[in-house]
């Protein structure tokens, strides 16, 4: 047990520590934009680790603050402190305490995924193929194709995502998704924007000297604008294959490619 007179700088340390830490968790702004339902799960996990770790460090600073003063060997002594042989108790304590932790943390997890990667009935779903250094989009007609991603908000949009070369990977940090494009297989990533905006989408796997380039937007918009891009971008592939029917040279608008046939292929 704590005597006393270890309690009360003890509590004076772990308070200027505690608030030290506490002002880094709430003043520094560590997570970026929330752009979908799966950012807001995903936060709030995020933050009951952060708060976790605040209690945490401000326990364990506080004692090693505490032992590395007041237990400081005096100038001049060279002697051995004195044996001792543990702490049953603090030691079930630190072992008992951190596995509850990470058992929450765990559960929560697999929780915030499957609920994150629930299909909904209703979905958009689009056709993705990642080559090196470029992203493509598919739509559901499988005739646009587009270099941006142009998503509905408040409806759950499901990508899935095919590579022609080499491993890259889909990220969008204001939707927290994140998945690898692997190439012979198809995998799938699952998003449910509800902010109108455009985003960043970065591909997050070392593909080669143009990695760094590989990025392209996501433009989420409402319900209304995305119908009528769907509709002059058909109205523009339809344009364009027209003229190329026609003999012209015309080329295809920009921005809007007709799908190539293994873009609309959709996987099992
Ligand atoms: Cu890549």
């Amino acid at each position: 047990m704590l005597r006393s007179r270890h309690t009360i700088p003890l509590l004076v340390i772990a308070i200027v520590i505690g608030a030290i830490t506490s002002a880094a968790a709430l003043f520094i702004d560590w997570l970026p934009e929330q752009a979908s339902e799966q950012a807001v799960r995903v936060d709030h996990l995020m933050w009951f680790v952060i708060w976790s770790s605040v209690v945490i460090f401000t326990l364990v600073a506080t004692v090693i603050v505490y032992a590395a003063i007041r237990f400081r060997a005096k100038p001049g002594d060279e002697s051995d402190g004195p044996p001792t042989h543990g702490n049953t108790t603090l030691e079930v304590v630190w072992t008992i305490v951190p596995t509850i932790l990470l058992a929450v943390v765990a559960v929560w997890a697999y929780l915030v995924l499957s609920d994150n990667e629930a299909l909904a009935k209703d979905r958009v779903i689009i056709n993705v193929t990642a080559q090196q250094f470029a992203w493509e989009f598919y739509y559901p007609d499988g005739q646009i194709g587009s270099g941006d991603l142009h998503v509905p908000v408040n409806k759950q949009v499901e990508l899935k995502m095919r590579s022609k070369d080499v491993i890259h990977d889909f990220y969008v940090v204001q939707f927290r998704v994140k998945e690898d494009v692997v190439p012979g297989i198809t995998t799938n990533v699952v998003f449910n924007p509800d902010k109108i905006g455009t985003y960043q989408v970065i591909c997050a796997e070392l593909c080669g000297v143009g990695h760094g380039i590989m990025r392209t937007r996501v433009i989420v918009q409402s319900q209304q604008d995305y119908d009528a891009w769907l509709k002059t971008s058909a109205a523009k592939v339809k344009a364009a294959a027209a003229n190329k029917g026609g003999g012209s040279a015309a080329t295809p608008a920009t921005g809007t490619t007709t799908a190539p046939a293994e873009g609309t292929t959709t996987a099992p």
